[in-house]
């Protein structure tokens, strides 16, 4: 019978914020599926569990718990401070999740056995040394920005603070066509006191503490470079994904049918545009973008952030209704997957890079903060399965040029092929034998040891 020591008990730390929490929840229903016999608590803001579950899904074994995100009573969001929350919630860290993860061994009397966290829950080391069990974080992005945080002090040394942005990092393997104006901010800017990028640098200090480091990729993606060097870096860093390909698919909501909206079009025609959970496109970029569309009469299906009818050229969706399509929210990897969809215009959130590798979509991508900048330059320059724009803004001329080298011209046919290259090594890491696989059993192995 089952004692209540025996039982493996798992707290799961999320970050709130972005599209942080979901993949670490397919990486837990994944964990879950491979061992029947674990338990998992996940904690995370009580705003980020109601957005997981209203994407639908059964989560048997796997409880969630609200922690307090930190946010003063009455809050309004500020357009002008979007990171004001990030702030916040990590001001209440790690006090609120400590106090929830009390409580829930209190109710249950099982002790956890292991911590799982996004990798930003740095903390998490320190949580899982105090109760002597393996913390496993999850990195959500591409290897390539994992390795720039854990070579922050490196970077600084060699490029200078504030260094001028063109320069190269030639001596950094795999990176010779990385520019430092490519790196996420604050990691050779500023000092290293506060908010995001000195959780960033953290996390890389502190990463190589992990039992082992999972992540959101697939080792064939990189050139052999890149993986030696993160192998020199982190030993224990595993890539396990694309997740869209070991998770369940997601339930079929297509509210506003975009799929059928799709069937009519002809092939590879459309531009699918998304700037993922949060962005909105400033004011002029949104007018220089509807523009572009409208004059190059690009088929479009946009997933729009914010308030179409108030923030577009008056008069652009009568315009261009028999066309186009905008919608509040789409069923993303559903439409990448699909046939008319030729180019997918987005800001290189590493979810929507792999969607499209996996759709096989050449993207224009538009970076705002973070990894994006990194990600878009990895697209154009290693990959050559995007392009970026001008300036890393969107104006009426450089998006019409950009849509009509993708799809229209022979470079775009090129990164069509290059892009379903990646696809079919997508696709073989998770098969059976691939790399993606025998990282999981790895994973798997570090905390059925436990
Ligand atoms: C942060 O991610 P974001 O939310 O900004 O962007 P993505 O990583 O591209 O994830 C967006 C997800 O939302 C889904 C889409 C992706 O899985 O399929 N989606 C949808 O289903 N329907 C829609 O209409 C619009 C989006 C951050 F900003 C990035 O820089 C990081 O790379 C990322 C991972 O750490 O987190």
């Amino acid at each position: 019978p089952e004692t209540k020591t025996s039982r493996k008990h798992i707290a799961v730390l999320a970050f709130p914020f972005g599209t942080h929490a979901a993949p670490l929840l397919s990486f837990v229903r994944r964990i879950s599926e491979a061992a029947s016999d674990v338990k998992f608590s996940f904690f995370n803001t009580a705003q980020s569990n109601a957005l997981l579950f209203s994407n639908g899904g059964e989560f048997e074994r796997v409880k969630f718990h609200d922690v307090e995100s930190g946010l003063p009573d009455g809050y309004v969001f500020n357009k002008s401070h979007p990171n004001e929350p990030v702030e916040y919630f990590l001001k209440a860290t790690p006090g609120n999740f400590e106090r929830a993860m009390e409580i829930v061994v209190a109710e249950t009397g099982v002790e956890f056995s292991c911590l799982i966290s996004d990798a930003f829950i740095w903390f998490a080391a320190e949580m899982a040394e105090k109760r002597r069990v393996p913390w496993i974080p999850l990195w959500t992005s591409a290897s390539r920005s994992l390795l720039v945080h854990l070579d922050t002090d490196n970077l600084r040394e060699r490029l200078g603070i504030n260094g001028p942005g063109e320069q190269t990092l030639v001596f950094f393997p795999g990176f010779s066509s990385i520019r430092a104006m490519d790196l996420p901010e604050g990691t050779i800017s500023g000092p290293l006191d506060e908010g995001v990028p000195v959780l960033l640098h953290k996390v890389g200090q502190i990463l190589p503490k992990a039992a082992a480091v999972a992540s959101n990729s697939f080792e064939e993606i990189d050139l052999p470079d890149v993986n030696t060097l993160m192998k020199s870096r982190l030993p224990n860093f595993l890539n396990i994904g694309p997740f869209t390909l070991t998770s369940p698919p997601p339930p079929d909501s297509d509210k506003y049918g975009c799929l059928e909206w799709l069937e009519k079009r002809e092939k590879l025609s459309v531009a699918y545009i998304s700037f993922g959970s949060m962005i909105q496109l400033p004011p002029p970029e949104l007018t220089a973008l509807a523009e572009a569309l409208e004059a190059s009469k690009t088929p479009f299906l946009w997933s729009f952030r914010g308030n179409p009818k108030e923030q577009l050229p008056p008069g652009f969706l009568q315009r261009t209704s028999a066309y186009g399509k905008v919608v509040p929210w789409a069923p993303q990897l559903k439409i990448l997957e699909h046939s008319s969809v030729g180019v997918f215009v987005t800001h290189g959130g590493w979810n929507s890079i792999l969607e499209s590798i996996i759709g096989g979509v050449p993207m224009i991508c538009r970076p705002f903060f973070g990894d994006q900048k990194l990600n878009e330059r990895t697209l154009e320059t290693v990959w050559g399965i995007g392009l970026g724009v001008e300036g890393r803004k969107f104006t009426k001329d450089g998006a019409i040029k950009a849509l009509e080298v993708i799809l229209c011209s022979e470079q775009g046919k090129i990164m069509r092929e290059k892009i379903a290259v990646l696809k079919q090594l997508a696709f073989q890491a998770v098969e059976s034998e691939g790399s993606s696989t025998a990282n999981f059993k790895t994973v798997m192995e570090v905390i059925t040891k436990t």
